[in-house]
């Protein structure tokens, strides 16, 4: 049996996400597995809270709770919306879990025994109101090039000039505002990515079948400028994973914790060993040691394109660097960015649909397969009002609802509500039947290459194909001279509709279920041949009419729900 081990970046703790963040790592991932999990193969399907750094910090502090507290309800909250989406983690861990403690500390020790970890001292602004280092970010203050009275320490966003913290003119603490700073010497931990340049772009120069977005990328990071730089693994915070060779203290290292990003990938692996810890697995090393059987482990990620330097780069350089047989990336997907109506979706400024509200406006499935069959693959895509409500309507309500509910109730009205004996499947069938089996193959061979477009529009081509057949075979007109025919044409169109529940499934889950609940089996066998998969309903299995499957989104709902985001979220 394949075994497939896939993970989509884990979402940082603070805030609820947007659809451009969903369909840019979450919601690939998750039609990847689904897909294969209804082909047979054994899925381990891991994604996790990504719950450390100053972020996490800051927007407790906002909130006003101690950031353990924070980050506990923020995941439960997020881990209740993933659900409404119908993400079929395995498990949905948390970065901050002791099982990542473990490991992240597990891995700089191994590091710092292969000769992987230089030990630097920097100088870095401490605030004495604030009691800590402040991130350069953290700094503010006015611009030396523009005058600008709010600029960063890392950059003034008015004139996009690099700064360094110690440029600034007035400078204070963003997080209190106090300007009691001063620069201290302070030692930090990098990881020796340098040394091993050349490891890691003969990797990359292996991996001729990545899509070009995620090598480019890599290739990018590897050879321009001055090349793979060094990075810099620890930060002076109090929440994180302290600093640690393994289960041993790291001299002159107290007080300080890992860098967020160097802890966040280690929690793929950590999320394997909660998900056992939690009683749902028994194996985790059997998937992320070659050692323990993980050999055989096909291992896909799904990020944003912005994920990817820390994927192709940082984390095999610490999985490779560790010298232990750890499971590396097979294959990473990555994607590019979803925009909302004329500009951007942003978190910080509260722009664009969040995921809580979509779910509260309409089923996952809307959301799903319009997300999915607009994904941002090739380029960059959009998301406007009109273009959801024209998807929706047509792909969903007009072609596979419309086709589900004429068959069931015709069938319901001439002959009960069971699929109807009598006639046989003649030439118009036979020619159906090629014609979905040539659209099958085409669907998995793109499902199987995670070319997610070219799979939507062709699962959208096999429903229009039925509806075609059916517009064609015209058994309402048939009924009236030739009714054993038209049973024979609803009794096709019925295992149709299962055959659609089936092969959907991945997309919209929801709708898949209600279809098979209607056509009463619990048979969801993926097909592969078609004229089988069209005869497995027999004549007198009795079904229901679903209820609606898809009510269309009128124009009302779109004005109104245009206008309810089309400002800023608070
Ligand atoms: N949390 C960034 C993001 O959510 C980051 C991903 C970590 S993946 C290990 O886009
Ligand atoms: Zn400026």
């Amino acid at each position: 049996m394949k075994r497939i081990l896939i993970t989509s970046a884990i979402p940082y703790i603070n805030g609820i996400k947007h659809l451009g963040n969903l369909i840019g790592s979450q919601l690939p991932a998750d039609l990847y597995a689904r897909y294969h999990r209804a082909r047979g193969a054994e899925v381990l399907f891991l994604c996790a809270t990504d719950e450390h750094g100053t972020p996490a910090e800051l927007a407790a502090a906002k909130a006003g709770k101690p950031v353990e507290d924070y980050c506990a309800e923020m995941h439960l909250v997020q881990a209740k919306i993933a659900d409404g989406f119908r993400l079929s983690f395995d498990h949905f861990g948390r970065s901050s879990s002791a099982q990542n403690h473990k490991l992240t500390q597990h891995f700089a020790g191994k590091l710092a025994e292969a000769g992987l970890i230089e030990e630097i001292s920097e100088k870095q602004v401490y605030s004495n109101a604030d009691g800590r280092f402040l991130p350069d970010r953290y700094i503010e203050g006015t611009c030396p090039n523009c005058g600008y009275d709010k600029a960063r320490g890392d950059q003034c966003e008015n004139c996009t000039k690099q700064l360094d913290p110690t440029d600034l003119i007035d400078p204070r603490s963003a997080v209190s505002g106090s300007t009691d700073l001063e620069v201290r010497e302070t030692k930090h931990l990098y990881l020796r990515q340098s040394q091993m340049k050349d490891k890691l772009d003969a990797w990359i120069e292996g991996k001729t079948d990545w899509p070009i977005l995620t090598t480019s990328i890599a290739k990018k990071w590897l050879h321009d400028g001055d090349g793979l730089q060094d990075r810099g693994i620890t930060r002076d915070l109090n929440w994180g994973i302290p600093v640690k060779k393994g289960e041993d203290d790291w001299p002159g290292m107290e007080g300080k914790v890992f860098y967020v990003w160097f802890d966040a990938p280690v929690e793929y692996i950590a999320s394997a060993s909660e998900w056992v810890d939690a009683g749902k697995g028994t194996d985790w090393e059997r998937w992320w040691r070659t050692d323990k059987g993980a050999d055989d482990v096909h291992y896909v990620q799904f990020m944003g394109k912005d994920n990817v330097p820390f994927h192709t780069l940082s984390f095999p350089a610490t999985i490779m660097g560790s010298g232990e047989p750890w499971k590396l990336v097979d294959y990473i997907k990555s994607f590019n960015y979803l925009n909302y109506d004329g500009g951007q979706f942003s978190t910080s400024q509260g722009r664009g649909v969040f995921m809580d509200q979509a779910l509260e406006i309409l089923p996952a499935d809307y959301w799903r397969w319009w997300l999915l069959s607009h994904v941002p693959e090739n380029s960059d895509s959009e998301f406007t009002w009109e273009g959801f409500q024209a998807g929706v309507n047509k792909d969903l309500a007009d072609v596979l609802g419309n086709l589900v509910s004429r068959v069931t109730k015709f069938c319901r009205a001439k002959f009960g509500e069971v699929v109807p004996e009598g006639g046989s499947y003649g030439p118009a069938e036979l020619a159906l039947i090629v014609r979905l089996q040539t659209g099958l193959d085409a669907y998995q061979t793109h499902m199987d290459n995670i070319e997610i477009r070219k799979a939507s529009a062709e699962l959208r081509a096999l429903w229009v194909a039925g509806n075609e057949y059916l517009q064609e075979a015209a058994p309402w007109t048939q009924f009236k001279t030739d009714p054993e025919g038209a049973a024979a044409v609803v009794r096709l169109a019925l295992n149709l509709i299962r055959f659609y529940g089936v092969i959907s499934s991945p997309f919209i889950p929801d709708a898949a279920a209600s279809i098979l609940a209607a056509m009463k089996t619990e048979d969801d066998t993926w097909p592969s041949d078609v004229g089988e998969a069209l005869s497995l309903l027999p004549a007198g299995h009795a079904f229901e009419v679903p209820e609606v499957l898809f009510a269309k989104i009128t124009d009302e709902a779109r004005e109104d729900w245009q206008q309810r985001f089309s400002g800023i979220r608070d």
